[in-house]
């Protein structure tokens, strides 16, 4: 007689094993990857162990068969409730994940978002109009292609005046030219409009210069105030209540006759030096005074030119380059940075 092996049948010895195999198995499942490997092995319609085990039933003896089954059919119950408790468990893995990646940090520090300036030029521009505006002065614009008669002959300027030659103007193909300064602007509104007149004329301006001090593209503003009565004492005040606005109150203004074709009287303005305030320094070539304003009467034949009677009327006219200005309030040392639109530039200058 063959000898019984003692306890469990080898057959279902063979399932004990299968199932400590499947429980180890089961232990090391991580991921989604590990369950779906997990189950084709084990549940597999062709492979998988639980139907090739069923698959062995016909073999086993007769006194073992009905065992054998219900092992087998216990291993397949464990297998698959075994793979629903994993799955539900990394259904849920997978819920919390989802849930901590869209969540947001609120404790995150914001994103810093990149602020851009106002231009030096600009920000002068911007008090010298808020000043003027604060004395009833309105601005007023015009074309930068210009034709002679406004930027020119309307000014009183000769025909054979330097400044109409090519070699200071840029002139178009058409005879057209880029205006010199905002003066045609000035000339614009007094042939449209009767006085009493005060408006400011900001703008850019083009002139046939190009080095280290010369830019052929700059700023100017002009103003002009034109009724009746309007004398010299008016200009004067007028500029020294800017002056003392746009630098400071002690300000000092000086006016020196100079020459214009379009004024008379005409004057070149200084103020103290905003460095040294007048006592003398390298920016003000240790004279104390800084040349920065051009002014004076308008000149009756203007006035006329434009239609406005000069026996009647008056006016005073001004003008001064705004890159100049920007230059000495913002310490910037060559013109060529006001114009190279470097970031570092832009960065530095503060209100
Ligand atoms: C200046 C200096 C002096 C000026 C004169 C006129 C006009 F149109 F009324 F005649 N506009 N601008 C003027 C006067 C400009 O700039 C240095």
């Amino acid at each position: 007689m063959p000898s019984e092996e003692p306890g469990a049948s080898a057959p279902l010895q063979r399932i004990t094993e299968q199932t400590q195999l499947f429980q180890d198995e089961a232990a090391q499942v991580e991921d989604r990857e590990g369950w779906q490997r997990l189950r084709v092995r084990w549940l597999g319609r062709k492979q998988g162990i639980v139907r090739s085990l069923l698959g062995q039933l016909k073999d086993i003896p007769a006194a073992d068969k009905r065992d054998f089954g219900q092992a087998v059919n216990q291993l397949k119950v464990l297998v698959e409730e075994r793979l629903g408790g994993l799955d539900a468990e990394l259904t849920e893995g997978e819920r919390q994940h989802a849930q901590r990646s869209a969540a947001v940090d609120v404790t995150l520090p914001g994103r810093q978002p990149v602020l851009g300036s106002v231009h030096p030029v600009n920000l002068v521009t911007q008090k010298i109009v808020e000043i003027f505006s604060g004395l009833g002065y309105s601005v007023a614009e015009g074309p930068e292609v210009e034709d002679d008669y406004h930027n020119f002959e309307a000014l009183n300027f000769p025909p054979d005046h330097p400044a109409r030659d090519t070699q200071d103007t840029f002139f178009l193909e058409d005879g057209r030219l880029l205006r010199t300064h905002t003066s045609p602007v000035q000339i614009r509104t007094m042939l449209a409009r009767k006085p009493p007149i005060r408006i400011l004329c900001p703008g850019r301006v083009y002139r046939h210069d190009n080095d280290l001090r010369h830019s052929p593209m700059f700023h100017q503003v002009e103003g002009l105030a034109v009724a009746e009565g309007i004398t010299m004492g008016h200009l004067k005040g007028t500029l020294e209540a800017f002056i003392q606005q746009l630098f400071t109150a002690d300000t000092g203004v000086r006016l020196r006759p100079s020459y214009f074709p379009f004024t008379e009287p005409s004057a070149e303005v200084d103020i103290t030096c905003p460095f040294c305030s007048g006592e003398g320094c390298q920016v003000c070539s240790k004279t104390g005074w800084m040349e920065i304003l051009g002014a004076g009467m308008v000149d009756p034949r203007v006035l006329s030119g434009c239609g406005i009677d000069p026996k009647i009327y008056s006016g005073f006219a001004f003008g001064l380059g705004i890159d100049r200005v920007a230059m000495i309030r913002y310490g910037i040392p060559n013109i060529r940075l006001l114009f190279d639109n470097d970031e570092r530039l832009l960065r530095q200058v503060k209100i």
